[in-house]
Formats: C-alpha cells, sequence, structure tokens
C-alpha cells in the first residue's frame, strides 16, 4: 500500500484539574502508539490534541477558589501540556479551545447551521439557582426521583430505575453548587435536530465498521443510542464562560462545550497550518478525502465522537461549503482502575501524570500501561505489577539480553559486529523470527491492538534470551570462535529490530538503544533485516533500566488513600517528602504599588522563570513600592491562587518579623538566578 495521510486526534482533557494515569489508557498512549508506528512506516502522520478550557466544571473550580476560570485554566493547561511532554507524548501541537482561532471556527459552525435553518429555538423551563446566580446543567441537581424514590436522581434522568423524566417531575430538587432549592425558569436554547441524522450515522457506522472493523464496545455503545432513538440536542447554555453564540439575540448565552469542543480538532488544525507557515495545510488533511481520520477516545465520549461530531460534519457537509472527511475509527478504551478501584481525587486514590513522572521515568510507565490497556474492558494498574513490568521484563529480559551481548561484543569482538561465518538452523530461524515479529507487531498495532502488540515485541525480547542461552556464546568464544562471532552477529540484529518495534512504546528506551549501536531507525517494513554489517563499531552501553526497589513501591502503596493533607505526624514533623511539595523560588520584584483601600496589602508584580505573575503582601506597612523594586526574593510558586481585596494573588513571598514587629523581606544575592528553587 502506498503512503497514507492520517489525521489522529486524541480527545481534549478538561483543564479542571491535572490529568492522571487513568486519561493515559484512554485516549492518549494508545494514539501515541499508533502515530509513532506510522510514522516509522513512512506515513504522513498529523497528531492534534489541546486542552478542553471550557464547561461549567471549570467555572465551580474557579469559583472555588474565588479566582477567574482563566487562572484555572492557564493553570492546568500548563501542568497537563507539561505532563504530556514529559509522558514523551508526540502531538504535533498541543492547543487550548481558549484561543480566539477556536471560537472563531467553533462559531462559523454555528452560523452555518443557523443559515441553513436547521436550527431550531425553544422555550424552555430549566433550574435556576438565585444563590449562585445561574442555570443549573442536569449533572447540578439532584433530588428525589419520582418514579422509584432514589434521592440521588439527577434533573432528568434517573441512574438508579434509568426513568427520564421532565425538570418539573424531579421531587425537592437541590442545587449541587449552593445547595439551595432551585427554581425552574424560562430560557431559550437552539436546538440541534439531531434525530434527523440517524438514518445516516447508522449507515455511516455500518459502512466504517464493514470496511475498516469498529470495536465492538464502541458499536454497542452507538447501537444503543440509536435503538432509544437520537433526541435533539440543546447545542447553547446560560453561561458566561465559553464560546460566545455569535447572535445578538442570544447574549449571554454560550455554545455548548461539547458542541465546540469536538471543533476543537479542526481549529487546532487551522492553527498548527499557521504555525509552520502554510495557512491552508489543514484543509489537506481534514477536507481530503484520501485523509484517515482516527480519533482517539475514551469510552465516555463515543456518543459526542461517534454520533454528534460526525453529524455535525454531515450538516456541514450538506451545505455549499468544502466538505470535510469524517472519522474512519473511533478505537475508543474503556477505563483503567487503580489499586481495584476507580481513580477518586476526593479518596486520594490514585495518581497524577506529573506527579508519577517527578518519581519514576516515562518508559516503564509507558510499557506498563500499554502491556494492560483497557481496550475491550476495565483494567487495573497495581503498583506491584508496575515493578514487575519494569524489572523483571524491561530490565531482566530486554534490558539483560541487550547488556549481555554488549558486553561479549565489546570484552571479544573490539566492539564491532563481528561476521556472519557460521549461520545454523537455530540463528536462521531467530533472524526469520525477528522478520515475522516485526511484520505481526506493525500489524496488530494498524488494527488498534496495542497490548497484543507490545505482547508480541517482548516475545521477541524473551526468544532472544533463550537463544543467547541455547547458543551458549561462553563456550563456543573458547572452543570456536567463529559460532560465537556468528551468534552475536545475529543478537545485535535482533537487538536492533527490537529497537524498531519498541520504539513506539518506549521511544527513549529505543533511542538510547540506536545511539548504543551507533545507527538509526529504518523504515518499519525492513526493520526485521539484517540491518547492522559485520565490521560496523558499536558505541558503549547503558544501563537502560533501573530496578525498582521494594522499599519504593510499598511507600506508594501505604499511601493509597491517606489524605495528603496529613503531611505533619504527631510530633508536629513533616518528610522531606512532603517539605519538597512546598516549591520555594527566587522571584524578581518588577512593580510594586500598594492595593487601594488597604493598609497592609501591596501588589507585585514578580518576575519568575516561568514568566511573570502577580503577587498580593502584607508588607505595605513596612515597605514603600520604591524601596523594593529589583529586590530578589523568595516566593512559594505553587501556592493555589487566591483573592485578596479583589486581586489574584499567585503565590507568596517570605518575609520575617524583627524583635520591632517590623516585617524583613528575605532576599537573596543578584548572583542567584530567578527560578533557582530555594531548598
Ligand atoms: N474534555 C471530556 C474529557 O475530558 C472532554 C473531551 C473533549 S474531546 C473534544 O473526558
Ligand atoms: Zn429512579
Amino acid at each position: 500500500m502506498g503512503k497514507e495521510k492520517i489525521l489522529v486526534t486524541s480527545a481534549l482533557p478538561y483543564v479542571n484539574g491535572p490529568i492522571h494515569l487513568g486519561h493515559l489508557s484512554g485516549a492518549y498512549l494508545p494514539a501515541d502508539i499508533y502515530v509513532r508506528y506510522n510514522r516509522l512506516k513512512g506515513n504522513d502522520v498529523l497528531y492534534i490534541c489541546g486542552s478542553d478550557e471550557h464547561g461549567v466544571p471549570i467555572t465551580i473550580s474557579a469559583d472555588k477558589e474565588g479566582v477567574t476560570p482563566q487562572v484555572i485554566i492557564d493553570r492546568f493547561h500548563k501542568i497537563n501540556k507539561d505532563a504530556f511532554e514529559k509522558f514523551e507524548m508526540s502531538f504535533d501541537i498541543y492547543s487550548r479551545t481558549s484561543l480566539p482561532g477556536h471560537h472563531k471556527t467553533a462559531q462559523e459552525f454555528f452560523l452555518e447551521f443557523y443559515n441553513q435553518g436547521i436550527l431550531k429555538e425553544k422555550k424552555t423551563k430549566q433550574f435556576y439557582d438565585k444563590k449562585a446566580k445561574m442555570f443549573l446543567p442536569d449533572r447540578y441537581v439532584e433530588g428525589t426521583c419520582p418514579n422509584c424514590g432514589n434521592e440521588e436522581a439527577r434533573s432528568d434522568e434517573c441512574e438508579n430505575c434509568g426513568a427520564l423524566y421532565k425538570p418539573n417531575e424531579l421531587k425537592n430538587p437541590k442545587s449541587k453548587i449552593s445547595g439551595g432549592s432551585p427554581t425552574l425558569k424560562e430560557t431559550s436554547h437552539w436546538y440541534f435536530p439531531l434525530a434527523k441524522f440517524q438514518t445516516r450515522l447508522e449507515e455511516y457506522i455500518n459502512e466504517m465498521n464493514e470496511k475498516y472493523g469498529w470495536k465492538e464496545n464502541v458499536l454497542q455503545y452507538c447501537r444503543g443510542w440509536f435503538k432509544n432513538g437520537l433526541q435533539e440536542r440543546a447545542v447553547t447554555r446560560d453561561l458566561d464562560w465559553g464560546v460566545k453564540v455569535p447572535l445578538d439575540s442570544s447574549k449571554g448565552k454560550v455554545l455548548y462545550v461539547w458542541f465546540e469542543a469536538v471543533l476543537g480538532y479542526i481549529s487546532a488544525t487551522k492553527e498548527y497550518s499557521k504555525n509552520i507557515g502554510k495557512e491552508n495545510l489543514w484543509k489537506d488533511y481534514w477536507q481530503n478525502k484520501k485523509t484517515k481520520y482516527v480519533a482517539f477516545i475514551g469510552k465516555d465520549n463515543v456518543v459526542f465522537h461517534c454520533i454528534v461530531f460526525p453529524a455535525m460534519l454531515m450538516a456541514w457537509n450538506d451545505g455549499e461549503k468544502d466538505k470535510y472527511i469524517l472519522p474512519q475509527n473511533v478505537p475508543a478504551n474503556e477505563f483503567l482502575n487503580f489499586e481495584g478501584k476507580k481513580f477518586s481525587k476526593s479518596r486520594n486514590w490514585g495518581i497524577d501524570v506529573h506527579e508519577f513522572l517527578d518519581i519514576f521515568p516515562a518508559d516503564p510507565l509507558r510499557y506498563t500501561l500499554a502491556s494492560n490497556l483497557p481496550e475491550t474492558r476495565d483494567t487495573d494498574f497495581y503498583w506491584k505489577e508496575f515493578q514487575a513490568r519494569n524489572n523483571n521484563e524491561l530490565a531482566d529480559t530486554l534490558g539483560n539480553f541487550i547488556n549481555r551481548t554488549f558486553t561479549f561484543v565489546k570484552k571479544h569482538f573490539d566492539g564491532k559486529v563481528p561476521g556472519k561465518k557460521k549461520l545454523d538452523k537455530i540463528d536462521n530461524d531467530l533472524l526469520e523470527l525477528a522478520k515475522v515479529s516485526s511484520k505481526k507487531v506493525g500489524e496488530l498495532f494498524e488494527k488498534y491492538k496495542i497490548k497484543e502488540g507490545v505482547f508480541e515485541a517482548m516475545q521477541l525480547a524473551r526468544d532472544a534470551n533463550k537463544y543467547f542461552n541455547d547458543s551458549e556464546p561462553w563456550a563456543t568464544v573458547n572452543n570456536d570462535k567463529d559460532k560465537c562471532g556468528t551468534t552475536l552477529y545475529v543478537c545485535l540484529q535482533v537487538i536492533y529490530t527490537l529497537a524498531e518495534i519498541f520504539y513506539p512504546v518506549i521511544p527513549n528506551s529505543s533511542e538510547k538503544i540506536f545511539e548504543m549501536l551507533n545507527t538509526e531507525s529504518t523504515e518499519w517494513d525492513k526493520c526485521g533485516e539484517e540491518n547492522l554489517s559485520p565490521g560496523h563499531t558499536l558505541n558503549k552501553t547503558e544501563i537502560l533500566f533501573k530496578k525498582i526497589e521494594d522499599d519504593v513501591i510499598e511507600k506508594q502503596i501505604e499511601n493509597l488513600g491517606k489524605s495528603n493533607s496529613t503531611v505533619v505526624n504527631e510530633n508536629g514533623l513533616v518528610t522531606i517528602d512532603d517539605f519538597f511539595k512546598v516549591e520555594l523560588k527566587v522571584a524578581k520584584i518588577l512593580a510594586a504599588e500598594k492595593v487601594e483601600k488597604s493598609q497592609k496589602l501591596m501588589k507585585l508584580k514578580v518576575e519568575t522563570s516561568n514568566g511573570e505573575r502577580q503577587i498580593i503582601a502584607g508588607i505595605a506597612k513596612d515597605y514603600s513600592p520604591e524601596d523594593i523594586l529589583n529586590k530578589k526574593i523568595v516566593i512559594v510558586a505553587n501556592l493555589k491562587p487566591v483573592k485578596l481585596m479583589g486581586q489574584v494573588s499567585e503565590g507568596m513571598l517570605l518575609a520575617a518579623e524583627n524583635e520591632d514587629g517590623k516585617l524583613k523581606i528575605i532576599e537573596v544575592d543578584d548572583s542567584v538566578k530567578i527560578g533557582t528553587r530555594v531548598k
């Protein structure tokens, strides 16, 4: 098959919190392995992702902290983007839906549907929370189910008995935001006629499934929605945070987050095109029938990616403008649980990606998750399994085979690839197996069977270890050097193959192996061949996978479920690990002014290692703004932002009181760089 043009997207994570391991096993790691594999195949792959920055959860988090939604999305967009980078995700762009370019694309789609006349404006009564001064989305209302009496029923549907009802049928409704009793207030919204597309959607999914094989779990979800009959869906909300509805008659309303978020894939592709100076390149992916579009998601996003988004693209394509392609496949994964339970922030059950990668390197995590992906059912992450995968498979199987081969070649063959002077059946069998395995792994990745592909790759390493033992180079080096050389020649060819077929899974380690082989990867279809010529000089080796000790894992298991607020033990002491959770960093005061109507507060603009930020400090009684300009100070850099006298404070400076009760700012010598961690 000729080279393909492939567009890959991963679900845009909400930024009302940090991503955790469960997210990785759903929409991200499988996609990255698929993308890296296809790049090695020589296909033209574009990988798009970014932050989903609107929606009520973000406004709720902002209200809880007394900051603006912008503060929340800036914080978690950065945390998640950095976490994905450390996890070696190979996005071509990681964008964000708060950008103007996204607002423009989303509004364009809304106006296209509005001008086509397919949107219907309807008046409805919705729950309104007077205290919170906002209309309540369904999930923020709880009451007693009119059908079964379940007291935790939602405003439109009871999860206990499955009853669907109108909001005014819910008994004693309560707002989950203010706790008060919401009233039913009339409002109007624009509805997208999803039902009108049901027949075409069923045909589209059946055709894609027949041609490309959709996952059974995804087909089941879609059939369930079709069986119940698709309903029209509101595509606007009474909120002020989000993409404004581009109609004068809809002031104070925004587009429903799911309506615009899926369009984030398109706006991010436009942004990427602009960033690389090829403004219209995005059309070559989104409006090119030859492009294969694969959308990776978690199971909770199936309806939006297999039904809502395709219906929106069909509606657009019914118009006069350039046509969009639809997803060729949506290989949704089920959920990953943690130590046998669901991830839960409130129960401190789980670990965020950035926390995990502060302790362990990415590759062992990538390998462990890839070996146990929830492709057809929910699976679990266990700390003990993570240790075993790292120690027994990466270190003792893959790493050990590579290490002992290099050690032998260095010691007995001057660090060069030996000749293949005595190929026997055992040797040819392993060379043939390398060819067969690399093809099989590729075919499995091609069909989104990542877990099986990873298993096959490690199976080749196991077979190679057995070949090494059966060939006994430690004996032949003394009694048949040519045989020994042939054994090591074969081992090195297989190491090359292993480096390539593992690259999509553990890219950092594979790059190190290619570096040790003093060579580079090749096209996937050639990686099972004999790619290293006799006489080729190898580089020095390094230990690829450090063992993980029991006590390190035990500590993680002990922490399970422990509320991380108990950092002070009974003697008022903290551990060094807990101390290091507080990031003390050097910053420089760029500007200072007193906060109006406050005796104590001063508003500072400080320079930190990742840009400027505002800090409100209670030092105005002891310092004038001029006194402190350009001072280098110490701040708590990872303090949750708060609002003081209506001003956002993103951190705290350190100062101490002298015997006269005057505050003295802790200063740092000018030779210390901004952003330096204070330890
Ligand atoms: N942000 C839901 C989630 O984070 C939603 C995905 C949007 S993909 C366009 O799981
Ligand atoms: Zn019920």
